[in-house]
């Protein structure tokens, strides 16, 4: 069964609490009830955690090599400053998807450049807590493809008269 790691960055735990006109109006324990249910559907089995630090951040990432296939992360402000968490998902070399709520892209210029993206997998932004669950279809769709069994490569087929 594959497993995800779902990590928050910092602030997100207010979500629903404050700012819902930039955030919207769903709780984190809401937002990972559906992550949870997703990953149910999908076959797949979840972690979910969030943080204010870091540190904490780097080092859950660093200890998901060998416990997970791959991470799903809401660097939140993290995002536009941290190289240490760039390293870590760079170290770990797990396939990451970075989230945002919002579209980073449209906000404010420093908001614009991301840490992250250059070692992710992809970047979703812009589609409110329903990026969580696309981000599971499409961490989930890249596993799959990469443990598919295929043909050992250099073992010839016969040719497709001599077949029955
Ligand atoms: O759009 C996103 O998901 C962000 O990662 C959210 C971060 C922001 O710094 C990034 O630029 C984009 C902020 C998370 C703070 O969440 C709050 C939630 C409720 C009230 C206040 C902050």
């Amino acid at each position: 069964m594959l497993r995800l790691l779902v990590l928050h960055g910092p602030n997100l735990n207010l979500l629903g609490t404050r700012e819902p006109s930039v955030y919207g109006q769903v709780s984190l324990p809401d937002i990972d009830k559906s992550i949870t249910r997703r990953s149910a559907d999908l076959g797949i089995a979840v972690q979910t955690k969030q943080s204010n630090i870091e540190g904490e951040l780097v080092t859950w990432i660093q200890n998901a090599r060998g416990h997970f296939d791959g991470i799903i992360i809401n660097p939140a402000a993290y995002t536009h400053t941290s190289i240490a968490i760039r390293d870590a998902i760079a170290a770990v070399a797990l396939p990451t998807v970075e989230v945002h709520l919002s579209n980073i892209h449209q906000r404010e210029e420093f908001r614009h450049h991301s840490f992250i993206a250059g070692v992710a997998l992809g970047q979703i932004a812009g589609f409110g807590p329903t990026g969580y669950l696309l981000a599971l279809e499409a961490l989930t769709t890249h596993l799959a493809s990469k443990t598919t069994p295929s043909r050992p490569r250099n073992v010839r087929r016969k040719p497709a008269a001599l077949r029955r």
